[in-house]
Parts: C-alpha cells; sequence; structure tokens
C-alpha cells in the first residue's frame, strides 16, 4: 500500500467513517495527485450531508466527485441570455475596490502623531462640509474669543472624566488642546457616548480662557440619504464568522446554505431570490485559526491553518459558479492583528488565491458593488463599544455600527484590546456615506436603518465556544442576510429553520 494510500484511510478512519471493499478498491485506482483532494471533499460531504453517513462506498466516492465536475463543466457561461439560467448567472459581476490607499507603515513614535494628525484632518473635512459648521473654529482662536463668545470647536477627545453631575473632556487639535465641560444632564448624558480618541465637535461658550461649557457635542455622522441602487436586480449574502476548522463549525447548517445557493433547496420564492444572489461577501474569521483563545486547540478539529483554508476553499467550491466571493480577514484569520489588516496571504491559502472568483480583501474595505457603495469590516472594536457605551449590549451589535458610522471611523479608540498599525495615514476614516455597513465578530445577527445606510451585523455559523461561554455570550447561528441592490430590502434567511 502507498503511503498516500495509507494516510487516506487513516483519515477516513479518524473521522468516524467505515470503507466499503468497492469503495477502497476504487480508491486504489485513483492516481496520488487526486486522492487526497478525493478523500477531503469526500469527508467533507459526509460530515455536511444531512443523513447520517456511516459507510462511504464506490456510490458515495463517484457521487461527490461527479457533482464537482460538473461544478467545473458550466465555468464560462456567465455572459449571454440563455432561458432557464440563474439570473446571477447571466451577468458579469461588477465590483469595485474604493480604498486603494497603499499602506505607509511609520514604525517610530514619530508614526503615531502623523497617524493622528491624519485621523484629525480627515474627519475635520468631514466636518467642515456640513451647513451647520459655518462657526467652526480652531481651537487657538477659541481660546483668543472673548468671554460669552459662541462657536463650535473640532477636537480629538483626550480624556473623558466624569465628577458628580459634570463631565470634562480635554479636546486636541494638531495646535493646541482645551478643556470642554458640561453639566446639563442631557448633553453629559450624550457625552458619556463619546468614545477616547474620537474626533468631534462640541456647539460651545466661551467660560475662561481655556475652558468651553459645552451646549450640545455633535458627531461627524452621516446625511440622510437615498441609497444608490443596482440596475439590475442582483443580490449579496453578507456572512461572516464560518470558523472552518473548529469543532463547533456547523458544517450541515452551512451546507444548507451551499444547498440554497446551487437551487436545491428552499421555498419557491426564497429559490428565486437564490438565483439572483450575485456575490458572498465573508467579513473575517472565515477558518478559526489556532491558538486565538485560551485551550483553543481542544476545540479544533483542523489543528493545522492551511489545512483549515484547504477546507474553506472546498467548501466554497462548492457556491454556484457565477458567483463573486469577497473575503476579508477577522482576528482569527493568520493576518497581523492590528488594523488595518491585509488580505489573507497565499502562504496560508493557496487554494483560494488560485480560484479566480475569491477576492481576497484587507479588512476594512470600501467597495462598490453593481453601483452600490458597501462598506465592510470586521468589527473587532464592537467588542470595545458594546461593552463601554452606557445602554449597548451584545444582543444588538447593530446600535455599536451605527454608533461607529456616526464616529466615521472603525475603530476610535487607540490603546485598547483592538491595536492600530502607526501609519501616515488613518485607513480607518468610512470616508464617504455607505448605503450597505456590515461587521461581523460578535456572533449576533442584527439589523437596522440609518439615515438610509442598511446595517448589518453578520452572525456566525459556529456554536457556542468554551471561551463565549464564559463570557455569557449567546450566538446567533445560521442566518445569512441577503440584501437586493436594487430594492435594498434585506431577507434574513434562517438555515437552521424554514427558508
Ligand atoms: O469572537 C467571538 C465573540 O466573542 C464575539 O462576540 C466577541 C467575543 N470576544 C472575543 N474576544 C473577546 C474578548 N477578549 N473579550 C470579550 N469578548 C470577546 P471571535 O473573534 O470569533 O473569537
Ligand atoms: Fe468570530
Ligand atoms: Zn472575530
Amino acid at each position: 500500500m502507498s503511503v498516500e494510500l495509507r494516510e487516506a484511510l487513516g483519515k477516513i478512519i479518524e473521522s468516524g467513517y467505515q470503507l466499503s471493499a468497492d469503495a477502497f478498491d476504487y480508491l486504489k485506482t485513483l492516481d496520488r495527485d487526486i486522492l487526497q483532494d478525493t478523500v477531503r471533499r469526500v469527508l467533507l460531504f459526509a460530515n455536511s450531508s444531512e443523513k447520517d453517513v456511516v459507510i462511504l462506498d464506490r456510490i458515495f466516492f463517484q457521487k461527490v466527485i461527479e457533482r464537482s465536475r460538473e461544478k467545473s463543466k458550466v465555468k464560462g457561461f456567465i455572459t449571454g441570455k440563455s432561458l432557464g439560467r440563474p439570473l446571477a448567472s447571466e451577468y458579469e459581476g461588477q465590483i469595485q475596490v474604493l480604498n486603494n490607499q497603499p499602506p505607509e507603515p511609520s514604525g517610530d513614535l514619530k508614526g503615531f502623531i502623523d497617524y493622528f494628525r491624519s485621523r484629525f484632518k480627515k474627519i475635520e473635512g468631514i466636518f467642515r462640509k456640513r451647513i451647520d459648521m459655518k462657526d467652526v473654529v480652531t481651537i487657538g482662536i477659541a481660546q483668543k474669543m472673548p468671554l460669552k463668545s459662541k462657536m463650535k470647536v473640532i477636537g480629538m477627545v483626550t480624556t473623558k472624566r466624569a465628577s458628580g453631575p459634570r463631565l470634562f473632556i480635554e479636546l486636541e487639535d494638531p495646535e493646541d488642546s482645551i478643556t470642554v465641560m458640561t453639566s446639563d444632564s442631557e448633553t453629559v448624558r450624550k457625552g458619556l457616548t463619546i468614545l477616547q480618541d474620537q474626533v468631534i465637535c462640541v456647539d460651545a461658550v466661551k467660560f475662561k480662557h481655556d475652558l468651553l461649557i459645552a451646549n450640545d457635542f455633535i458627531w461627524p455622522d452621516i446625511p440622510s440619504h437615498s441609497p444608490r441602487r443596482s440596475e439590475i436586480p442582483m443580490c449579496v449574502a453578507f456572512l461572516a464568522d464560518l470558523h472552518i476548522g473548529s469543532k463547533l463549525f456547523q458544517k450541515k447548517i452551512f451546507n444548507r446554505f451551499i444547498r440554497w445557493m446551487n437551487l436545491e433547496v428552499g421555498r419557491p420564492e426564497s429559490r428565486k431570490m437564490a438565483a439572483r444572489v450575485k456575490y458572498v461577501i465573508i467579513t473575517g474569521d472565515l477558518v478559526d485559526g489556532i491558538g486565538v483563545y485560551p485551550n483553543h486547540m481542544d476545540e479544533l478539529e483542523i489543528k493545522d491553518i492551511r489545512e483549515q483554508y484547504e477546507t474553506a476553499a472546498l467548501i466554497l467550491s462548492e457556491l454556484p459558479n457565477y458567483v463573486e466571493i469577497i473575503i476579508i480577514p477577522g482576528n482569527h484569520d493568520p493576518v497581523r492583528k492590528s488594523l488595518p489588516q491585509p488580505p489573507i496571504s497565499k502562504q496560508y491559502a493557496e487554494r483560494i488565491h488560485n480560484d479566480d472568483r475569491i477576492h481576497l480583501l484587507g479588512n476594512p474595505s470600501h467597495l462598490l458593488i453593481n453601483g452600490v457603495e458597501v462598506y465592510i469590516s470586521h468589527g473587532k472594536a464592537l467588542e470595545e463599544v458594546l461593552s463601554r457605551i452606557p445602554g449597548m449590549n451584545f444582543h444588538n451589535p447593530e446600535v455599536g455600527i451605527e454608533l461607529l458610522l456616526r464616529c466615521r471611523h472603525v475603530a476610535p479608540t487607540y490603546g485598547t484590546s483592538i491595536p492600530i498599525a502607526p501609519e501616515k495615514v488613518d485607513r480607518l476614516v468610512i470616508e464617504s456615506t455607505p448605503d450597505i455597513i456590515q461587521m461581523g465578530h460578535i456572533h449576533v445577527y442584527g439589523y437596522r436603518r440609518y439615515k438610509g445606510t442598511t446595517i448589518i451585523a453578520s452572525g456566525s455559523w459556529q456554536e457556542q465556544t468554551s471561551f463565549q461561554k464564559r463570557v455569557n455570550l449567546s450566538p446567533t447561528i445560521g442566518i445569512a442576510p441577503i440584501v437586493d441592490l436594487q430594492t435594498h430590502n434585506i431577507a434574513p434567511l434562517d438555515f437552521t429553520k424554514s427558508y
């Protein structure tokens, strides 16, 4: 018996299956180079099957192989009208990446000065475009204005301190700094939701040389707008947090999504929608990674990072061949932890890199898809926002996304568990108004509309981990929010129930 064949048999037995004699004979006929792949595919198919599979026989092997052959055969059918084909297969994908600022690292102390200056400039620019910002002055000018003058100042929050009924905030711009105080209960309440290091505007009255009394705090925010619409009724599936490689990855539930995408299952109405899904977006934690949380190894089914991506590639290869797949990294993917994160590298995910339907992008990414502006990020900073801001909680992550959108920043606070890279330019500013913004990470599904923008917090495809149990997080599993880019309707299909 060859080494490859022995390895393949070992894998099958280790996974808890029996091999029939005819399947064993069949395996012996396979070339070495396709043996490993075939076994991987067969195990994946068996694992995610709705029926309990115990014995793998020759017919089972052949079914799996035929299925993957069919998938590769239909390639090249994307253009041209042909009756009876899914609508999404009749159109080319239209994806444009809007954030193409290259990284300019700056490792020294000055890097942070450049970084924060860039943040201030960009968000100040967003403020100054607003018509209600005519009376904005710099902190330096505010200091020179006579007492009792009214003005607006823009600054970065360096400290925030509550003292009895009062709230004190230190504001800084590139030249000067000033203290802002408020005791009005409504303004204090608003002020308590301000995040450290965020750039904010204060509507204030001059009280002393270096003290302003705040009447209001103003977020850079987004304007009310009508979202741009696609000319054709294409849909996007907004997924996140698959965690492939984890014992807790819900293969069967995810497989229902894959079969639904292939128009094999689902109610008639939802199948019609499946035929229009042109894009699948995965905003991070595609795989479970290695050693991400305490005792992680115990909960890993696949303990090698490359193997995790090999399996991910196989699973994604089951999506219809006309679908474009966009993937950005999360904190479980093997890229640097500091934001912005570069795309998942070929070194770990060769097969994914070689799949020309898959677009590997950085976290965050700002896209134009069929003319609709889509902003995606894994959303690690939501942890911070949801746990620190009064009134927020992990049951409603979409409220946290709304706040980040109003801050126009993906990770406002520096020096927390969410590291930020000291680059010359702040690439985490949300520079223009997205029509759709999506994040994952929290593992809880949520949705809301805010001033014309659709906000989506994607749930996960992984059962509760021991770590999540300890932090009391109950994930939402198996929901695929499908958004129609023409109508902006959202259908959160629940693949654990009926769909
Ligand atoms: O994150 C899965 C979930 O666990 C998500 O809701 C955030 C939460 N989480 C992850 N790390 C932490 C820390 N350090 N503190 C609190 N909550 C956390 P995932 O990225 O999939 O592991
Ligand atoms: Fe996750
Ligand atoms: Zn995560």
